[in-house]
């Protein structure tokens, strides 16, 4: 596809943003909610940047009317938000709290008021801390919680809910939450983050039986993966070996269960000096194996890697945030490269290649099953000129190009139904704080004001045409308060 071609959807596809409940929300202690993992990690000293925490956020929780408003004017025909966990069951246990669903049942018919078609993630990462505190993910019990926490959101919103996302991106909550520790709860226990992996697939596979229990067969039934597209540093044995270990660390722990019922073997073999998978019990593999209804790719930049022993330049950098633990198990003799070309705000190489090579496997090994992009965005050194405005023409670049990988997808055979931004507005970007911005839409964390910047100008556009504007066109975003 030229330059000069224009780029083209289908015209059902979903033009959405993307946001979670611990981002935005703020209002931790309102109308019965209890502390996630991450309210006691964002309050322990050093863990976040600044030692931020999402106590007020965004105030999404107060003023979800103004950003619902915000959607229905920017032309945006879908939201992906998450439901707090602990505002629906403070304790992880029992009886619901209405006053948390009623949010959700408020934010919902806003948006459905609004021709807005939302889709619910049940578990963005804001685990019930009294949960963890009872062994969190490692332990299997977590998995039958989920599903009863599922159960109660499926009741409660099955009638207009039609999207159903169990989890968003288990890889994180396992390797960055138990292993590396750079995400809530800390732990840096790598046979423990194992454990987690199993548990995530199996709260996925019992959530999903919850959730179709008490749901209209209409409604559709996925799971969000920061699936990665790994790549050799060069053709050598040992580089395609290591590409291989961090293929099955990152894709296959998920997509094995999840596609195929079995993990993959190469994964038992690498892991062995850790965990032998005993609490992988019968039954689990077939639990996880449901059939799913499509699947949720989130994506951001490709990782590049080699065996330790390469002579290749360049220190450790997959892009995973500091720590001194790795999130890749059994993998100490893998080292990460940083991919050539141009970053964004977070580190992270632009590579829209990246995101048509993951659809595109998709296809291949997910044969007839709808894909969501459910996220893709980027960090960028957003700040308002002196009239107020939020020029942003780093983000439309990055917009344009991978929506433009997602087209060519589309037309090399992929099903893909729908692309959410990353993400509706700047939020807390969780160990990093408030420093990164990913919104399409400015934050003044001063006054909570909202500024749409221009791409959210530009994306709008795209929503409402089909058809995605040249990105060099001088999108004129708002001025502040308009
Ligand atoms: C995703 N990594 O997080 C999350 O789903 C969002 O909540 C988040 O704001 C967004 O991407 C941007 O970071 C990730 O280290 C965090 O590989 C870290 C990684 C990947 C995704």
């Amino acid at each position: 596809m030229s330059e000069t071609t224009p780029v083209t959807f289908p015209p059902a596809f979903l033009w959405g943003a993307a946001t979670s409940a611990y981002q935005i929300e703020g209002a931790v202690r309102e109308d019965g909610r209890t502390p996630s993992i991450w309210d006691t990690f964002s309050h322990t000293p050093g863990r976040t940047a600044g030692g931020e925490t999402g106590d007020i956020a965004v105030d999404h929780y107060h003023r979800y009317r103004e950003d619902v408003a915000l959607m229905a004017r920017l032309g945006l025909n879908a939201y992906r938000f998450s439901v707090s966990w602990p505002r629906v069951q403070p304790t992880g246990r029992g009886p619901a709290v209405q006053r948390g669903l009623d949010f959700y049942r408020r934010l919902v018919d806003e948006l459905l008021a609004h021709g807005i078609r939302p889709a619910v993630t049940l578990y963005h990462w804001d685990l019930p801390q009294e949960l963890e505190d009872a062994g969190g993910w490692p332990e299997r019990e977590t998995a039958y919680r989920f599903a009863e926490y599922a159960h109660i959101v499926g009741e409660a919103l099955g009638d207009r809910v039609e999207q159903w996302i169990t989890l968003n991106e288990p890889w994180c909550s396992a390797f960055l939450g138990y292993a590396s520790g750079v995400h809530a709860p800390g732990r840096t226990d790598p046979a423990a983050a194992l454990r987690a992996a199993h548990h995530l697939n199996l709260a996925h596979g019992l959530g999903t039986t919850a959730l179709r229990a008490v749901m209209p067969a209409r409604n559709t039934v996925t799971i969000s993966l920061n699936s990665t597209a790994v790549r050799p540093l060069s053709q050598r044995p040992a580089d395609l070996a290591a590409a291989r270990r961090i293929d099955d660390l990152a894709n296959g722990v998920f997509h094995g269960p999840l596609l195929h019922g079995a993990y993959p073997e190469s994964l038992f073999t690498a892991t062995a000096p850790l965990t032998d998978w005993s609490h992988v019990r019968d039954g689990d593999l077939a639990a996880v194996h449901q059939p799913l209804d499509a699947l949720g790719l989130n994506y951001y930049t490709p990782s590049l890697v080699s065996a330790a022993d390469s002579d290749a330049p360049g220190p450790r950098a997959d892009g995973h945030g500091a720590s001194a633990h790795s999130p890749w198990p059994g993998a100490d003799d893998v080292a990460f490269h940083q991919a050539p070309g141009e970053r964004t705000e977070m580190g992270w190489t632009i590579d829209p290649t990246g995101l048509h090579e993951l659809i595109m496997r998709y296809t291949r090994e997910a044969p007839g099953l709808p894909l969501y992009i459910t996220e893709n965005g980027a960090a960028c050194d957003d700040k308002p000129d002196p009239d107020g405005r939020v020029h942003d023409p780093e983000r439309i670049a990055y917009l344009h190009g991978h929506l433009s990988a997602v087209r060519r997808a589309i037309g090399d055979g992929a099903d893909v139904r729908g692309y959410y931004l990353w993400s509706l507005m700047d939020n807390f970007e969780w160990a990093y704080g408030y420093d990164k911005r990913f919104g399409a839409v400015y934050v003044d964390y001063g006054t909570l004001e909202r500024t749409p910047k221009s791409s959210a100008r530009w994306y709008g556009e795209a929503a409402r045409t089909g058809v995605l504007p040249a990105p060099g066109t001088p999108w004129t975003p708002d001025t502040a308060g308009t």
